[in-house]
């Protein structure tokens, strides 16, 4: 085995550009139990931008709206509605992981730099990947601030129960009809990333919506890539309505690793958070198909969870609606219990689920 010219030590941190990060960062806050901890903005010197961190677990979401109407954050939500920016990935030099990936294709966004205050310093560095995303490496062993270099801790009045979510598990990116195998390409040879797991359009499409699905991963297996392409089926594939209205590739969802499904879920409904229905019936027979599980049925049934079993475990997930009006990012609660999988069994009920509401936004 060549050593691994790209080594991550796990996700460093999800930034979204939103329209209203004050009013964002509280959802996230009531709703999934974040807790604020750091703020930028023009208070703490940063004019052009208000930036929120979250945290819960090991997972750190940063909301960003921009101050004025002009520039690339502003042009980013005027295109994309709220959705994900920045995928950051945690590594312990982020000049090299920017020099390893450039020098093998990869588009420069932002070059290796430095920024420093009173708690020490961090290197950065940014690549393009699909659609207006990138991959923002983060280099921070010789910083201990909060969290990175001009932002300041910020608590919140309110102080949230946390709901139990740990950390991304990961993070699906729709692209384009034909470019899956180019962006499958990209994250192999340009991230040293491996193929994990196909799923072609016999695995995976319904009477109406299809698509395609391969999964990339990196060395530890810490980052988990599926990327989705719409295949042709009888009416507009799930993944199309997506790019329609994302108008053009980006992130369509997050996967948050719990370690108890029923109290995280039990907690999300109880705050508002809308997720996804399949019909009662997929319960009658659920154990038959997945068979002993440690959980009782009912809450599951009542929950509206679903099951999946592999040769190395089960899994125990549900999914969102989008959490913005425009059909796009959702979020996926995932519980492994052995499982490395991604819940294909699953599949044609959640994407005939995903069909029924296409079908209500008058999109299939
Ligand atoms: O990440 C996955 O592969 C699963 C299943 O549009 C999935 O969560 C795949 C595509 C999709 C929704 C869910
Ligand atoms: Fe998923």
């Amino acid at each position: 085995m060549s050593q691994d010219f790209l080594p991550i030590n796990g996700t460093d941190y999800v930034e979204l550009y939103v329209g209203n990060a004050k009013q964002s960062a509280l959802y996230y806050q009531y709703a999934f139990g974040y807790e604020l901890i750091a703020y930028a903005g023009p208070e703490t010197g940063i004019k052009d931008r208000a930036s929120y961190v979250l945290k819960q677990g090991k997972i750190r979401l940063v909301l960003t709206s921009p101050i004025f109407p002009e520039g690339p954050i502003a042009e980013h939500i005027q295109k994309h509605g709220d959705g994900v920016k920045v995928l950051a990935l945690w590594v312990e030099d982020a000049e090299k992981s920017w020099y390893e990936t450039t020098s093998r294709g990869a588009a420069s966004a932002i070059e290796p730099h430095i920024i420093s205050d009173k708690f020490g310093e961090a290197k950065v560095a940014s690549i393009h990947t699909y659609g207006d995303t990138i991959h923002t490496f983060v280099e921070r062993k010789n910083y201990s601030g909060i969290f990175l270099p001009g932002y300041q801790p910020r608590k919140s009045h309110y102080t949230p129960e946390p709901i139990g979510l740990m950390y991304i598990d990961h993070c699906v990116g729709n692209v384009e009809l034909g470019e899956m195998n180019r962006w499958v390409d990209f994250y192999e040879t340009v991230m040293g990333f491996k193929l994990l797991i196909t799923f072609d359009d016999e695995d995976i499409s319904t009477e109406y919506s299809a698509l395609m699905s391969k999964v990339v991963s990196n060395g530890n297996g810490f980052i988990k890539f599926p990327i989705n392409e719409p295949a042709a089926g009888k009416k507009k594939s799930q993944i199309e309505e997506y790019l329609d209205f994302y108008r053009g590739p980006g992130v369509q969802h997050m996967a948050i690793a719990t370690d108890d499904i029923i109290h995280t879920v039990t907690e999300l409904r109880k705050r508002g958070v809308e997720f996804l229905e399949v019909p009662q019936s997929y319960y009658v027979d659920l154990l038959d198909r997945v068979g002993k599980i440690d959980e009782d049925l009912q809450p599951l049934k009542d929950l509206n969870i679903l099951v999946d079993r592999d040769e190395e475990g089960y899994l125990l997930q549900i999914f969102t609606k989008p959490v913005q009006d425009r059909p796009t990012l959702f979020f996926e609660i995932i519980q492994r219990k052995g499982a490395k999988s991604f819940g294909k069994g699953n599949f044609k009920a959640l994407f005939e689920a995903i069909e029924r509401e296409q079908e209500l936004r008058g999109n299939l």
